[in-house]
């Protein structure tokens, strides 16, 4: 039999008894397609998304309105996830105080992860990124969005629910949400803050089934912001046809 991961089935013990779905066993309904005939769709998607950098460089204004943001997590919202668990939180942070503590947080453990825990030719293959323990971004973004996988569920009478696959799920779901950013003229940073999670959980009190998965900052580009000079795959390196 498949099973979750130990810790989490542990918390999941008492789930054997009264099995029911998690979903509501209703009859299926007609699919409507055909919403989006437009043959250049994914060029123009491609167009869009060759556009879309991580920056680390962010400007305090203007503030994008909290709308967007909305909309773009909406958008992630639609992701595919297992037996539509929907396994995601999105915490979306623009106090300027609970930035400034997120950031206290990241630089301390960036600087042991940088000076102890990351092998040194991690640290080296990171040099022409330009990067290091000092996270300017955490104050300067006029958003942080901490995005927390939910590693198990909670229904509405406390019984806890099996997400399946919900790391790939939530990963999903971020996907969606940079498309979104981009469509809506946002940048971002994905940001994987290593030791940082319980702490971070912790300062925004959520419950102990989130964990982190990404943190990203997003908001403008600071005037004169500069990007490593990157180039990417070809199709032909990517993509093999049989
Ligand atoms: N989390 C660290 C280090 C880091 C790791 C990778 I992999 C990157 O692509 C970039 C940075 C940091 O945020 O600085």
């Amino acid at each position: 039999r498949y099973n979750l991961d130990e810790e989490v089935e542990e918390d999941l013990a008492d789930l054997n008894d009264d099995l029911q779905p998690s979903l509501e066993e209703k009859p299926h309904v007609p699919f409507v397609s055909g919403q989006n005939l437009n043959p250049n769709g994914a060029q123009r998607l491609y167009e869009l998304m060759q556009g879309r950098r991580s920056i680390r460089s962010f400007s305090s204004h203007p503030k994008p309105d909290l709308s967007i943001i909305e909309d773009c997590i909406r958008a992630a919202g639609t992701a595919p996830s297992g037996a539509h668990t929907e396994p995601w939180t999105y915490c979306v942070v623009k106090d300027p105080e609970l930035k400034r503590s997120i950031r206290e947080i990241v630089e301390q453990e960036e600087l042991i992860n940088y000076s102890q825990r990351m092998h040194p030719q991690w640290v080296t293959d990171l040099r022409p990124l330009q990067t290091n323990h000092v996270k300017e971004y955490l104050t300067e973004a006029p958003y942080l969005i901490l995005i927390f996988k939910q590693t198990y569920g909670l229904s509405e009478n406390g019984k806890r629910r099996r997400h399946y696959y919900n790391e790939i799920s939530t990963s999903i779901a971020a996907g969606i949400l940079l498309c979104a950013l981009q469509a809506a003229g946002l940048s971002s940073l994905v940001t994987t803050p290593l030791n940082c999670g319980p702490a971070l959980r912790t300062l925004l009190g959520r419950p102990a089934n989130e964990k982190l998965l990404i943190l990203l900052p997003v908001g403008y580009p600071k005037d004169g912001c500069t990007v490593p000079d990157l180039t990417r795959k070809n199709l032909s390196d990517i993509m093999v046809t049989f």
